[in-house]
Parts: C-alpha cells; sequence; structure tokens
C-alpha cells in the first residue's frame, strides 16, 4: 500500500482543486481529470510542497503561468461584445471593499487627475479639461469574480488616445491607477490601449454616480470587474507591476473577462 505523507496544513485534495481553478479553462479540465496528484503539482511548479507556505507558492506560480498564457492569447483587437440599450441591468450593482454608503466623496471642482511615471507632460488634469476629450458610449458586459455579472453603458474618453495625448510611452509594460480611497490595480500595456478600455465619465447617459466611481473610473470590459478601478486619481506609467488591492490578496493578475 502506498503511504500518503500529511503535510502541515495542507489539505491535497483541496490543494489540487485550487491549483485546478488557477489554470486557463482548457489547460483545466486536462489537469483535472488527469490523474493529478502533489508530485504532478510539484512537477509543475518547482515548489517542494512540504506546509501550508510552500503550497501557497506552488498556486502562486500557477498563477503566474496563467498570466503568461492570457498575456499571449489576448487579441489586442478583438472586441468584447455589445448590447442593445433594452438589454442595460436595472438596477445596476454596486461592488467595493465597503458598503455604498462608504463610497468615496470626490470634491469634481478641485479634482486632478495625476500623472507620473513613463510619460512626457506630467501636467495633472482638472474634470473640465476631461471632460473635453473625444467621447463614446459603450454598453458591454461587467464580470465580478463574485459571480454576479450586469450589462451597464459607460460614456468617456478612450485610455488609448489619452496615453497618446501625454505622451506615454507606450511601450512600457503597464500602467497603474490609484484611487481616491486607496484601492489599486495594474494593467497590461496591451489592454490599456485596447480600443474599449476606456476613461469613464458617465453611466447610463449621467455623469457617474458617486457610487460607480466618480468622477473617473476606468471601464476595460475585456477585464474582471476588479480590474475596473473606480474613483481614479492617478495614472502611472511604468515597467514595474505594482500590483493592486486584490491582486496582492491572490486575485489572478491579469483576470480577463
Ligand atoms: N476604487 C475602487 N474601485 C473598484 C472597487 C473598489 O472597491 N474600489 N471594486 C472593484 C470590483 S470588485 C467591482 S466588481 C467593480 C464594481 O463596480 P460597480 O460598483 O460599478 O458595479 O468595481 C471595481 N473597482
Ligand atoms: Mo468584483
Amino acid at each position: 500500500m502506498r503511504t500518503r505523507k500529511t503535510i502541515p496544513g495542507v489539505d491535497p485534495k483541496l490543494l489540487i482543486k485550487d491549483a485546478g481553478k488557477l489554470l486557463p479553462v482548457p489547460a483545466r479540465r486536462a489537469f483535472l481529470r488527469g490523474a493529478t496528484s502533489l508530485g504532478a503539482l510539484t512537477f509543475l511548479t518547482g515548489c517542494d510542497i512540504v506546509d501550508s507556505d510552500s503550497a501557497e507558492r506552488a498556486l502562486l506560480a500557477i498563477s503566474k503561468f496563467n498570466d503568461r498564457v492570457q498575456a499571449l492569447m489576448f487579441q489586442p483587437h478583438k472586441l468584447a461584445p455589445t448590447y442593445p440599450e433594452s438589454a442595460i441591468t436595472k438596477p445596476f450593482p454596486f461592488n467595493a471593499y465597503y458598503s455604498e454608503d462608504e463610497a468615496p466623496e470626490v470634491d469634481g471642482e478641485t479634482y486632478k487627475l495625476q500623472i507620473d511615471g513613463l510619460v512626457e507632460n506630467k501636467q495633472p488634469w482638472t474634470l473640465e479639461e476631461l471632460y473635453k476629450l473625444p467621447q463614446e458610449k459603450q454598453i458591454t458586459r461587467h464580470i465580478c469574480v463574485e459571480g454576479w455579472s450586469a450589462i451597464g453603458s459607460w460614456t468617456g474618453a478612450r485610455l488609448s488616445d489619452f496615453l497618446q495625448r501625454i505622451g506615454a510611452d507606450l511601450t512600457a509594460k503597464y500602467v497603474y491607477f490609484i484611487c481616491a480611497e486607496g484601492y489599486s490595480n495594474t494593467i497590461d500595456m496591451p489592454t490599456a490601449l485596447h480600443p474599449q478600455t476606456q476613461m469613464t465619465f458617465r453611466f447610463a447617459d449621467d455623469i457617474l454616480p458617486r457610487k460607480y466611481g466618480y468622477p473617473m473610473k476606468i471601464r476595460i470590459p475585456t477585464k474582471l470587474g476588479f480590474k475596473n478601478p473606480k474613483h481614479v486619481v492617478a495614472l502611472v506609467v511604468t515597467n514595474e507591476d505594482r500590483g493592486g488591492y486584490w491582486e496582492d490578496r491572490g486575485y489572478n493578475w491579469f483576470s480577463g473577462s
């Protein structure tokens, strides 16, 4: 009989299941169907799983692998589906790591979008200036990792146009966003330049309400909800991955939708 070693703080079955969930979909099925063992996980990740820390490291390695696969599979010109006005979800859900009445109150009069990093013109932008940018409307689906999705209508400027306008280094790897209440996240440059990635100023044709990210959010229909920062106060073009609120808490970094 084969003896099974017990690992302190690790349930091997759950660990394999978690690792499977972190894999890109096509690989996930094969992985879960196969006689996956801790040995296979060790082999795949190069992490010797002896305790809960090394188990976490193995999961992180799988998640990083998934990021690379998603980045390779990302099609920079492929559009996310769009919908008619009649498909808009009403009421549109609110979500954040706090309750709706705790959403930050940003003063639009004094608001300035700060620009930093690999950019020629770091002049901050007032809301009045931002509103003058050419804008377009999108009706797309927002998908949250928590298991809900909803169709909404967002209007704003293409982030790619804005990045060009401020002389951003478009060969840099990332754009990092900082929000009024301390939320943050980093996205890859191909996603930042995607035609549907938007600096959003309006929701359902009205000025973006406080709960949905006043005065500006970044709408990215090709990414999960948590990669769509609300109440954005600063934008940084960078070659270093600065992570983000949920990224730092173990959510998959790329999180394509
Ligand atoms: N500043 C900020 N942006 C945020 C969050 C947050 O807590 N703070 N939550 C994210 C998550 S998990 C989701 S699903 C969406 C929710 O956006 P909504 O309130 O417009 O539905 O915002 C994302 N952006
Ligand atoms: Mo979310």
